[in-house]
């Protein structure tokens, strides 16, 4: 059951109501999606940063400066770091929020979202949080997460303008290139400028953009960066507006918001065949099935087929 006044607190952007409203997106099940379906009509309109980077790069420091110049823009910002190994990062977690301290009295509205399981169910979540930000009337979210593999690209491709950040001397490679998260990136960032390599880095990033086919009308600007002082963080603000404004020119928001709808859309629909196909076995079955595979009975095939078969009525067994 949905509460009116609760989510007529959250659409007019009520701290502690989006703050709640998250909790219950990040816990799931039906109370979510409730909400969810109250809430997606009055979306829309925000505009979804990622930023996104190998571990230390400063992902935390540059979100809250870039959240502090936005805000001075009279822009309202909300921030999401999402840490999906949050059993084992409470130290980076507490970082986070120590930082994120001096953002109080900004009205930016910051909230660390932790995996409870897999990644793809943290996805969902921070997708559900997005609309609820965005419901909330914030113009501007951040979305901070650690790239560190595919999961991670999930989530960042949720993202209007995805900021790529690396930094000097992390390395003779490029962190980002072992990522596979270079190819995600609509706008990249060398971090940590004050410290020696950084040219180097802007080189390899500007030789890696050339060697890989970018889409012609909009390359991957890479700019220069000092967390730390502010550095270089207006040009970055001014470049997330220009993308924003190319997207938006372009026909490529609604390109881009389509492809993540599909591939959302594809993923609840993959599971609930899943969990409707399992449903309809009879007790027992799928782990027979596993076990058959597992002695070599049938192949891993046969084995789909026949809880297919199973799972839509038809009942010709091939274990
Ligand atoms: N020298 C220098 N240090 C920086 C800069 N930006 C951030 N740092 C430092 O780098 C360290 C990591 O910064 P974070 O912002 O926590 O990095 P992060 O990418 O969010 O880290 P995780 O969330 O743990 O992956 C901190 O000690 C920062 O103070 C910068 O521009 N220059
Ligand atoms: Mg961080």
């Amino acid at each position: 059951v949905i509460d009116g006044e609760f989510v007529a607190a959250v659409r007019q952007g009520d701290a502690p109501a989006v703050a709640r409203a998250i909790t219950r997106v990040e816990r799931g099940g039906q109370d979510a999606r409730d909400l969810v379906r109250a809430l997606f009509a009055s979306g829309g309109r925000a505009h979804i940063v990622g930023v996104t980077g190998a571990p230390g790069t400063g992902k935390s420091t540059l979100v809250n400066v870039l959240a502090k110049d936005l805000t001075a823009r009279g822009y309202r910002v909300a921030i999401i770091a999402v840490d999906p190994s949050s059993p084992f990062t409470g130290g980076a977690l507490l970082g986070d929020r120590l930082r994120m301290q001096d953002l109080s009295g900004t009205g930016v509205f910051i909230r660390s979202m932790a995996s409870r399981g897999e990644l793809g169910g943290l996805a969902a979540a921070v997708a559900d949080a997005l609309v609820v930000l965005d419901a909330a009337g914030f113009d501007i979210l951040l979305v901070e997460t650690v790239g560190a593999g595919q999961g991670e690209v999930e989530i960042a491709r949720q993202a209007h303008t995805t900021v790529v950040l690396e930094a000097p001397g992390m390395g003779d490679e490029i962190q980002a290139i072992k990522a596979g998260i270079l190819e995600i990136a609509d706008v990249l960032v060398v971090n940590k400028a004050d410290r020696d390599g950084a040219n180097a880095t802007v080189a390899a990033l500007e030789m890696n953009l050339s060697l890989n086919s970018v889409p012609q009308d909009w390359r991957p600007p890479v700019l220069k960066t000092v967390a730390l002082t502010g550095e270089g963080v207006a040009e970055l603000a001014d470049t997330i507006g220009a993308h924003r404004t190319y997207l938006e020119r372009n026909g490529r928001r609604e390109e881009k918001e389509a492809a993540r709808v599909n591939e959302q859309l594809r993923g609840l629909v993959q599971s609930a065949l899943l969990e409707q196909a399992q449903a309809d076995l009879a007790p027992g079955r799928w782990k027979a099935v596993v076990n058959a595979v597992r002695e070599r009975k049938i192949d891993i095939y046969s084995a789909a087929e026949a809880i297919l078969a199973d799972s839509s009525g038809f009942q010709e067994r091939v274990v």
